[in-house]
């Protein structure tokens, strides 16, 4: 297990140099922020981000996200000039030296929370998402959920929501397998795996659909084309929202294939009507049991990437809900500690 971090680049307040501090830190996850969707990663970009990370000790070898054109994922006619971009992309990337790439297909947004702050009993805050607060939400007047100022207008979201009208499920399963038979080919010889995040919650939201979500759509993913190089990012948090889910049994079940690239490792509360708060890592502050996930991972001898996922704002940091240094950290030397664990007092377990 390789312990990552993720930085958001020059505008990230969180510096490498503390990140570096960090024990058994290997690598930043990244990305190139100011490139438009759609467009291609240009080689002396990624080289100048590396080599930026590099200085500082540490290695650029995955790459969350490279973002997915919603034209792709609605099928329009424009999607094979954008395939051959994120091709290009692609190539660019393993030239660099990055082996991981994670990416993911939901509609229109990505994550979904309803408060970014919600102050915890112990003063910390903490994103949380409300079943009825969702309702609230009306997104045909414009994004206006939480963490969500995007380029949109209430116009240009207008049109892309009149889009999805015509794609259900089932079409944007046919999107997706399109959109893998043409980059997985090119991820192979480009030595790079794919590795898809689930979406966040695992429920259709707002009317749009959402096909990542449980154990028989990341098999079926798989299915699309059977290849290393056709991955996952398996997270816990994303996952472990859905009542359906046991994040042990996956982890078990597609990291025994060699299929989970990248695990992202975070801890939620939740209830029996799909309501959760973020919480710390450790087992016992959620709903999750990260030891035993984590030993499932150990048990399957997962050699892939993982990275802390969000953390609470703790010690009055502030920054990027869920992205600052401090609970993050806290999280990556716990989940270092129960690998260690794991492999010294459990040899039996491969
Ligand atoms: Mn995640």
């Amino acid at each position: 297990m390789k312990m990552s971090f993720r930085w958001y680049g020059e505008t990230d307040p969180v510096s490498l140099a503390y990140i570096r501090q960090i024990p058994g830190m290997h690598g930043i996850v990244s990305a190139i922020y100011d490139v438009p969707v759609g467009e291609v990663w240009p080689l002396e970009k990624i080289q100048a981000l590396k080599d930026r990370i590099t200085a500082h000790g540490l290695a650029l070898e995955v790459i969350e996200s490279v973002p997915v054109h919603e034209d792709i994922k609605l099928g329009k006619p424009s999607r094979d000039a954008l395939i051959a971009n994120y091709q290009q992309t692609i190539r660019n990337l393993g030239q660099c030296g990055v082996k991981v790439i994670c990416y993911n297909f939901m509609p229109v947004l990505d994550w979904v929370r309803t408060n970014l702050t919600k102050t915890l009993p112990d003063g910390s805050t903490t994103l949380v998402f409300d079943v009825e607060d969702v309702a609230d939400f009306d997104i045909s007047q414009g994004l206006n959920l939480p963490g969500w100022d995007t380029s949109y207008t209430a116009e240009s979201l207008k049109a892309v929501l009149d889009d999805y009208a015509q794609v259900d499920a089932e079409k944007l399963w046919d999107n997706l397998g399109y959109f893998l038979k043409a980059i997985v080919p090119v991820a192979e010889e480009s030595g790079v795996a794919m590795a898809i995040h689930p979406d966040d919650p695992p429920r259709p939201i707002f009317g749009l659909p959402r096909i990542v979500k449980d154990r028989d759509d990341l098999a079926r993913i798989l299915a699309i084309i059977d290849s290393p190089a056709n991955g996952l990012t398996l997270c816990s948090g994303s996952l472990g929202a859905g009542p359906q889910n046991n994040v042990e049994a996956l982890v078990r079940e597609f990291g025994g294939r060699g299929r989970i690239h990248f695990a992202h490792l975070r801890n939620v509360k939740l209830d029996a009507d799909g309501n959760f708060e973020e919480t710390a890592h450790k087992s016992d502050c959620g709903s999750l049991d990260m030891a035993a996930i984590v030993k499932a991972y150990h048990d399957v001898g997962f050699e892939g990437y993982a990275r802390p996922d969000h953390g609470r704002m703790i010690w009055g940091e502030t920054g990027k809900p869920g992205y600052g240094l401090y609970d993050r950290a806290l999280g990556a030397v716990y989940l270092n500690g129960l690998w260690e664990a794991i492999g010294k007092f459990a040899p039996q377990a491969r």
